[in-house]
């Protein structure tokens, strides 16, 4: 079948037109991040039936899942997330009671199986710089968005904004989207205390326990969640990322729902 160049460039330039008309229109949900917690959260959100979009710096997904353990090609992961990893059919194998092993390249395939194809949205190479909000009564709005290669050149683009009824920060270690709006907008109150050291078994407890809400229409899920409260960090053990990332999503559909 014969087909012109022109032909390739119109359906994508059309299609990705589309395709960033509804995310303008119609995003419930915007997650900063496509790392463990960030597609976990993605995945339960579609699930529940909201849009949902995954913007991610990267030209890949996963995070910190494909570095392992200092490049060594496993994660592990507690027997409390077990139950998430096999709803996305990542096999985990029990190594000693209660901690299982997981090739990082089925870990993050899978989670990221899961999130498209549960309706979510991801787009790659795209930057969140910033928040939108309202001040009266005060909330986040959306994001400003940025393609990360104008990002990483450094020059002055203007950013294009998009609306959405909640933002998570999945965005890590440095939890980015918290950290700006905690500066931009002090009257959020929002104090980031930055991740401690090592202490990985209570770190994978707290961090679950402290996911949620930051402010209206902000939620942490993931590291950005020990950087924004002070937790210790755990290495790659990723239980506490994928049941943090089931958990955000939980507490959103609440939200969004009353
Ligand atoms: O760092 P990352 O994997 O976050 P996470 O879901 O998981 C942490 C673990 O990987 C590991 C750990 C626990 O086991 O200690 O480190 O909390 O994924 C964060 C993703 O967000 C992207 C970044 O490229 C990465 O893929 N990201 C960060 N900032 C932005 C962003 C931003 N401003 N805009 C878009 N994407």
């Amino acid at each position: 079948m014969p087909f012109s160049e022109r032909s390739i460039t119109k359906i994508i330039v059309r299609e990705a037109a589309k395709d960033w008309e509804d995310i303008c229109e119609s995003t419930d949900v915007i997650i900063v991040g496509a790392g463990p917690s960030g597609l976990t959260a993605a995945r339960y959100l579609g699930d529940f039936g909201f849009n949902v979009v995954v913007f991610e710096r990267r030209l890949s997904f996963g995070g910190g899942i494909g570095g392992g353990g200092m490049l060594f090609h496993k994660i592990v992961i507690e027997e409390e997330a077990k139950e998430i990893a096999e709803e996305f059919g990542i096999r985990c194998k029990e190594i000693e009671s209660g901690l299982y092993s997981i090739d990082a390249s089925e870990f993050l395939a899978k989670l990221a199986v899961g999130a498209i194809d549960n309706g979510a949205k991801v787009i790659l190479g795209v930057s969140v710089e910033d928040v939108v909000f309202r001040p009266d009564p005060l909330r986040i709005w959306g994001v400003l968005i940025q393609w990360s290669a104008v990002e990483i050149s450094g020059l002055h683009v203007d950013p294009l904004m998009i609306e959405s009824r909640a933002v998570v920060d999945a965005t890590g270690h440095d939890a980015e989207v918290v950290s700006v709006a905690a500066r931009k907008i002090p009257e959020l109150g929002i104090e980031l205390k930055g991740e401690k050291s090592a202490y990985s078994e209570i770190s994978e407890k707290l961090v679950v326990e402290k996911t949620g809400k930051v402010a209206e229409g902000l939620y942490v899920t993931g590291m950005s969640v020990a950087a924004v409260h002070g937790l210790p960090r755990m290495g790659p053990i990723f239980g506490g990322m994928l049941l943090s990332g089931k958990k955000v999503a939980e507490l959103i559909k609440k939200d969004l729902k009353a």
